[in-house]
């Protein structure tokens, strides 16, 4: 199979249509197909801080259920996750977008973006082996001794990456660089941390440049191993980016 795997969305509908385009895809039917049978699938954090966080949940929903497209969710997802199951979670870091988007909806469209997204949320591993490909999606990262299995520790990683539990003078999670110390054969293409550019390191990409901070929108195509990206329409909010 071919993929195009594609970062960070966070509810930037337009900017996804734009890729979607430039990797060749068609609409039909309301969602996006490629005429030589592309895989898309999606690194995770769908919605939040964007301004149609909604469509994106019901298109992903759509791509994944009928067209065989893949998604692994991140942190934002599984915050959203669990406001969805009515868990008491704090409307910020983006989540307030998302759930001012979801409350303007009537009850029936919220009911049925509700159930589509647990149901996308339930469905999908925390991460995705391409054994065709020799790549492994993960949101945030993933160490190679974790692949192929399942934690609580490994689910945090795979979330929010390797966190040390402190936090910058800033508030952000301190973060501890897992890709200098990976040494597999396997890619491992994730999001999670905004980067000016699709970050190489070892056999690792970040492929998160950061869209919903004027960013680009990203991404990475296997076999081929080829970035293709579109920039985005959000204003610049540098402070966002590492590397
Ligand atoms: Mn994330």
């Amino acid at each position: 199979m071919n993929y195009d795997i594609i970062g960070d969305v966070h509810g930037c509908l337009d900017e996804l249509k734009q890729l979607f385009k430039k990797l060749g895809y068609e609409w039909k039917n309301g969602v996006p197909e490629h005429p030589a049978g592309r895989i898309p699938v999606f690194v995770g954090d769908i919605t939040d801080r964007g301004p149609e966080s909604i469509s994106c949940i019901q298109l992903v929903f759509q791509l994944v259920k009928e067209k065989g497209a893949l998604y692994v969710p991140g942190n934002h997802c599984n915050k959203l996750y669990r406001f969805f199951l009515g868990n008491p979670v704090k409307e910020k870091h983006g989540l307030e977008t998302t759930a001012e988007e979801y409350r303007s909806l009537s009850s029936e469209k919220q009911k049925e973006v509700k159930e589509q997204f647990k149901h996308l949320y339930e469905e999908s591993p925390l991460h995705i082996i391409l054994e065709d490909v020799q790549a492994v999606v993960a949101h945030a990262g993933i160490r190679e001794k974790d692949i192929g299995h399942k934690s609580k520790s490994i689910e945090t990683f795979v979330l929010y990456g390797d966190i040390t539990g402190e936090k910058l003078p800033d508030g952000r999670p301190v973060r501890r660089d897992w890709a200098q110390h990976y040494h597999g054969d396997r890619w491992i293409v994730y999001g999670h941390t905004p980067v000016r550019e699709p970050r190489f390191v070892n056999k690792t990409v970040n492929i998160d440049t950061g869209c919903v901070f004027g960013g680009d929108l990203t991404a990475f195509r296997l076999p081929e191993e080829e970035i293709v990206s579109v920039p985005s329409s959000m204003p610049r909010v540098e402070e966002k980016f590492r590397y």
